[in-house]
């Protein structure tokens, strides 16, 4: 994993930004078909997201038997996953794995930040220069850095000034941190802060939740899993998987095929408490209109709501933390305690949705006319979503385009994967593509696949370029619009709209719909990659 320590740039024919799922998934598959690639990582270790989100509770909350890859049969059959939805630290683990078992290390840089990544016209080459000052040339750049990486840091005045400890969800300490008769302040009550506060509640003295928007959340109901259930996984892996990327969200949801309208009341109640049984994000697939009709939606929303309103004792609590939104519109989460930890004497809520934070005081922090004092602060306050890894690199296509200044009024790519006047620039999971609105690594898989085949195209055709043409681009980003606002999407602010940070335009940015996007993706790709321009 050495650094080019000479002046001349290091020749390569791609160079991927990142090494979680994406770029580790890009590099084998790169590497396997001839191609000099390494990848540019700016942690000290690989894993992406669960490198850096190591708070307490960190948990995926789509099944480890689904959140991982179906590429090589061996690896499939070869891991086990102990808990049905996997802890940071295993995930973590797998990902560690696979860098040994593909021999991946030699060819990823660690501790290399990438500060700018510049097409040249006439090579038809990226040169891409770290923060520290090493240069690369190549003539693919893959931009493999996450959809929830470039974390959203509120600029509250005094945010300075505050004198204790500071954390941020998304770049937990890597030794943990014990909160131990200390009192504790986090704003946000997105999955990150439902995952962690029922753990530091159990340590802290005191913790103080800051809350702007209550969320829906629904019991995880985590548990070991049965060797005999993985066994018959395991056995029918490739039919299993072939049947979760049919799906909208391209994982087993259990979607009802019935609408809520076909259902009588008593069915309508009983496949809701069938779900609430279930736990976690199974609740997506309750009907299969919950995400396009209200009637249907509202059915499912008020069923989680008089669930949550159950589990707390106080109704003022209850009535702050009953979230009011259409279900789903915000990215649902799964917990583990999270509504009944507000029945602790320790943990106070303070709504904040009608009179924000006014500033941060180097004791703790002022809402109005009332100051809360503790010894600790977290952020538990997202991501800059989609956009913000990119647009923290300075990325310049033909004739010095920005590609910041260029989606400044909203991110516009063909597929999620390119943009026009960038050649040679591909995006895994980026803005435009089902990313966050499926399985992740299914998604990734695929987006991962696609560039390659493409590469490999471009190698037997002896072409040198490929770029999104600018029609077909104008159509796939109205598409991608006109699908979320056929449905109930677009009814919050959420990330999926960049609605979390102040001044994003909103946008929505993830396309709805695995298997008709593979559908597109395989026609283009049939066609000699219509809709982008090679030479
Ligand atoms: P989220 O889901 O974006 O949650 C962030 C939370 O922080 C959310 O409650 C926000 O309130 C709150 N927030 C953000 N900015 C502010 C300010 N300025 N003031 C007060 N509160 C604020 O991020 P997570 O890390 O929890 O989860 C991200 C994804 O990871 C999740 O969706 C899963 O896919 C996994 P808001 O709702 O915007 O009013």
């Amino acid at each position: 994993m050495s650094a080019n320590t000479s002046n001349s740039p290091r020749q390569l024919d791609a160079v991927i930004v990142g090494a979680g799922f994406a770029g580790l998934y890009m590099l084998q598959k790169l590497r396997s078909e001839g191609l000099n690639a390494r990848v540019l990582e700016a942690g000290e270790g690989v894993g992406g997201t669960w490198y850096w989100n190591r708070y307490p509770g960190a948990r995926c909350d789509i099944p480890s038997f689904q959140y991982s890859y179906q590429f090589d049969e061996k690896l499939e059959q070869e891991w086990e996953w102990k808990e049905r939805y996997a802890p940071q630290p295993e995930i973590l683990e797998y990902a560690n794995h696979i860098v040994d078992r593909f021999n991946l290390a030699p060819h990823i840089q660690l501790k290399t930040k990438v500060a700018e990544a510049v097409f040249s016209e006439e090579e038809n080459r990226w040169s891409i220069t770290t923060t520290g000052g090493e240069r690369f040339r190549a003539a693919y750049c893959v931009m493999a850095t996450g959809c929830l990486s470039a974390a959203n840091d509120p600029e509250f005045p005094g945010k300075d000034s505050f004198a204790g400890e500071t954390y941020h969800t998304g770049r937990w300490p890597h030794e943990g941190v014990d909160f131990s008769g200390k009192r504790v302040g986090i704003i946000g009550t997105g999955s990150s802060a439902i995952q962690s506060i029922p753990h530091i509640a159990e340590q802290a003295e005191h913790l103080y939740v800051f809350q702007r928007t209550p969320n829906y959340s629904v019991p995880a109901r985590n548990e070991s899993l049965d060797k005999d259930f993985i066994a018959d996984i395991k056995s029918r892996y490739p039919e299993y998987r072939a049947f979760t990327r049919d799906q909208l969200i391209a994982w087993d949801v259990e979607m009802n095929e019935k609408t809520a309208a076909e259902l009588t009341p008593a069915e309508l109640r009983t496949e809701c408490e069938r779900r609430w049984e279930l736990g976690g994000l199974y609740f997506y697939g309750t009907f299969a209109d919950m995400l396009l009709d209200q009637d249907s939606n509202d059915v499912v929303a008020e069923f989680v709501r008089e669930k949550i309103r159950e589990k707390i004792d106080d109704p003022v609590v209850a009535d702050a933390l009953t979230p009011t939104s259409v279900f789903g519109c915000k990215r649902v989460c799964a917990d583990t305690g999270y509504f009944e930890t507000f029945n602790r004497s320790n943990v106070s809520l303070i709504d904040i949705k009608d009179s924000p934070i006014d500033e941060i005081l180097p004791n703790g922090l002022r809402v109005g006319e009332a100051s809360y004092e503790f010894d600790a602060l977290i952020y538990a306050t997202g991501f800059d979503a989609m956009t913000g890894a990119l647009d923290r690199i300075d990325i310049r296509g033909k004739k010095g385009l920005s590609l910041k200044e260029k989606w400044l009024a909203g991110p516009r790519t063909y597929l999620g994967l390119a943009t026009a006047n960038f050649p040679n620039l591909f995006i895994v999971s980026g803005p435009g593509s089902p990313s966050v609105l499926t399985n992740m690594i299914t998604s990734i898989e695929q987006h991962v696949e696609f560039i390659s085949d493409c590469i490999g195209y471009m190698k037997a055709k002896n072409l040198s370029r490929i770029e999104a043409s600018l029609d077909a681009e104008d159509d796939w980003v109205d598409h991608v619009n006109e699908v979320a606002g056929s449905s109930l999407l677009l009814g919050c602010n959420s990330w999926y709209l960049g609605a979390n940070v102040p001044g994003k335009p909103r946008v929505f940015m993830p396309y709805l719909g695995f298997p008709p996007y593979v559908e597109k993706c395989e026609s283009v790709a049939a066609e000699g990659y219509s809709g982008f321009q090679l030479s």
